[in-house]
């Protein structure tokens, strides 16, 4: 039977995967954690607890009191904020994950996974279907995080057997809770600021490919991920992919539902971020070893998200 821990279990993507995982193992099965208070939708189905992913004690014995076989380590400072806070990035992302690390392989447990990132890559990676397997020299402190995650957890696979699995994330898009300071945010933002103001000023410039998905296909990835067959696992960490687009063309889909629609462009410093990251990314591992396949394009996912939020929001377009 699985027991799952999911910590950071508010944020953008634990709100929904929580839902889904309960859904599938049984409300009881997976708990949620994380520091703050949690919203409703955490509580509904089953428990959450709170964890502070760099008291040590507290993790061993939350692990071991609630019988933990799986760890879904979510809890992670993104982008943005981690450039506003290199050292916040350092004890969340470096210490979170280590102390989450050593606690699957002193405990024994069956497997942890541990979000990466296409803030992995960095300006010497080809930026076009970047491989799964290429150059990886980050400029964003995230980025540097996120490659120490993926290197320490291959690491305690090779060394001691620990079932470590990483996938890395590119922007997700989704209606239910917000991103908390990413580059990719405003792919998000969007869509509220199309419904509530009919405008909306990018913070990317337009021209800036990335690698994008819908919550939807990011909660499936994660689940396939994690039921995945470790016999036909050749790597541990992941690119994974939906669509690849920049601000002026998710802007022309939704102007295709709200005509009035209008964006201006005023970059600011994740410009920069997003200009080292990849443009679009070459997935075929994912797809060869474990069957991954997106579903969302860009006219799916658009036209979901747009009934998702206008019924959230009451806000007919
Ligand atoms: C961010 O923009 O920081 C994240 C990511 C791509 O990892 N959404």
């Amino acid at each position: 039977m699985k027991r799952i821990l999911v910590t950071g279990s508010y944020g953008q993507i634990g709100t929904e995967l929580v839902g889904a995982l309960r859904k599938k193992y049984g409300g009881d099965n997976v708990i949620a954690s994380g520091r703050k208070k949690p919203p409703k939708i955490l509580t509904e189905d089953g428990p959450y607890l709170h964890l502070d992913i760099l008291d040590v004690n507290q993790i061993h014995s939350m692990l071991v009191d609630n019988d933990i076989n799986i760890i879904i380590h979510n809890a992670s400072v993104l982008s943005g904020v981690g450039e506003k806070n290199p050292q916040l990035a350092f004890s969340t992302n470096v210490e979170g994950a280590y102390n989450i690390l050593e606690a699957t392989r002193i405990l024994e447990l069956d497997q942890v996974m541990i979000p990466s990132s296409i803030a992995a890559f960095g300006p010497s990676t080809p930026r076009n279907n970047t491989p799964n397997d290429v150059i990886m020299r980050p400029t964003s402190a995230y980025g540097v995080t996120k490659v120490f995650i993926e290197l320490w957890g291959e690491y305690y696979t090779k060394r001691y057997g620990v079932d470590f699995r990483s996938l890395r994330y590119p922007g997700i898009i989704s209606s239910e809770a917000l991103p908390g300071g990413g580059t990719t945010d405003y792919a998000v933002e969007i869509f509220y600021e199309a419904l509530k103001n009919k405008r909306y000023t990018s913070f990317l410039n337009k021209g800036t490919y990335l690698p994008m998905m819908y919550m939807d296909d990011c909660i499936k990835c994660t689940i396939d991920l994690m039921e995945a067959d470790a016999s036909k696992l050749k790597h541990r960490s992941f690119n994974i992919t939906a669509m690849s687009f920049a601000p002026e063309e998710i802007a022309a889909e939704i102007k295709k539902h709200i005509p009035e629609f209008e964006v201006d462009y005023a970059p600011d410093f994740r410009q920069a971020i997003a200009e080292s990251w990849p443009a679009s990314l070459d997935d075929s591992a994912a797809r060869e070893e474990w069957g991954w396949e997106p579903e969302y394009d860009l006219a799916a996912m658009t036209k979901d998200m747009l009934d998702k939020l206008s019924k959230k929001l009451g806000i007919s377009y």
